[in-house]
């Protein structure tokens, strides 16, 4: 446990999962690290004084396995949830220390399985390990921990790269550059503007009602991303569509949510929604949301079962989908509550 200056407040509880943001040199390449208390606490020490007085107080959570976030499992993100619920009173908020490559749909996840928060759930990261040289993890660590006492945030956002995010709809769109995430089809919340976190009017989820935290108990149900491709066949998806296990797939559509006609791939996917999979639609364009109806290639996807996603990114789209198929709820109710933005996922920014 690690602390700044105590400010009277609540402290933020810092969760340490893994990824670059701690990852050590070693000579097969970077691995992922412990000891990041030690390493937080000296690297914030740098900061100017004025800096670190902005800082909330904190309480760092190390995982005994920190790991390379590429083998991080929707289990991963069950333990997470738990623990925050468990330690929601104890706190102002909460940031997540999580490797980029699979950190948003980490932050799906959470946003789906921690709804009507009233404090905010941070999760950061960064592209060089904390202490290199040109490294983004002091800015990310910095901004996050001012994210996470900002009054008004109700919700789980990305913080990088000095800018705030709405975590179900952020995306890692660069390998390199320390911007790292990209938000394509809602508006940034907030930024770091000269090293005060600023939070943008009209754009953060104003959830309403208590915390209602859906914490899954049924086993995680197994969801799949089916992208098409020029040529798809339909026996190269069909032994995918007749594994039972399989309870959800999301099918990753041309533009405004066009299906190739072809009526035997067709065939397939209506055989499997007929057979109870429950199968929604997005599109490969990253910008914008499907209209099945333009095409008549795309109204297909309506006649066959197929629900709309619209604007959804893979992540949330993949991670709505779990989430509520583990839950005990009827056709009508699912229907509804993946059709209906739950926490921002979907729906275009109001202009
Ligand atoms: N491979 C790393 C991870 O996701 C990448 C990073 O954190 N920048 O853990």
């Amino acid at each position: 446990m690690s602390s700044t200056r105590y400010d009277g407040a609540l402290p933020v509880l810092v969760i340490y999962t893994g990824g670059t943001i701690g990852m050590r040199e070693s000579d097969r390449g970077l691995v992922a690290a412990g000891d990041f208390e030690s390493r937080m606490a000296t690297a914030l020490s740098t900061l100017p004084p004025d800096r670190q007085r902005e800082l909330p107080r904190y309480v760092l959570w190390e995982t005994t396995r920190p790991i390379d976030s590429s083998s991080a499992t929707p289990a991963d993100w069950r333990a997470l949830t738990r623990m925050i619920a468990e330690q929601y009173r104890e706190f102002a908020g909460f940031v997540v220390l999580h490797g980029t490559d699979t950190l948003a749909w980490c932050a799906s996840s959470l946003a789906f399985q921690l709804q009507g928060l009233s404090k905010p759930v941070i999760v950061t990261g960064a592209q060089k390990p904390l202490g290199a040289s040109d490294s983004d993890a002091l800015d990310n660590l910095e901004a996050s921990l001012r994210f996470a006492t900002q009054t008004g945030l109700r919700e789980v956002c990305v913080s990088f790269g000095g800018r705030l995010m709405r975590g179900c709809r952020a995306r890692k769109w660069y390998t390199e550059s320390t911007l790292g995430f990209e938000t394509p089809n809602w508006p940034l919340l907030g930024e770091m503007v000269d090293h005060a976190s600023i939070l943008y009017p009209g754009r953060c989820w104003q959830g309403q009602g208590a915390p209602r935290f859906e914490l899954g108990t049924h086993p995680l149900p197994e969801v799949i991303r089916l992208p098409l491709w020029p040529g798809i066949r339909a026996q190269d998806v069909t032994r995918w569509l007749d594994d039972d296990q399989i309870r959800g797939v999301v099918i990753e559509c041309w533009g405004s949510g066009n299906l190739p006609e072809d009526a035997a791939l067709l065939g397939v996917l209506a055989r499997a929604c007929a057979a109870g999979k429950t199968m929604v639609a997005i599109s490969q364009c990253p910008v914008g949301g499907i209209h099945p109806g333009t095409y008549a290639t795309g109204r297909t996807l309506t006649e066959i079962g197929i629900m709309s996603g619209d604007d959804m990114t893979p992540e949330a789209a993949h991670g709505k989908l779990a989430h509520l198929l583990a839950q005990d709820l009827s056709p009508d109710e699912f229907r509804q509550r993946f059709l209906t933005p739950l926490v921002g996922e979907r729906g275009a920014f109001p202009t």
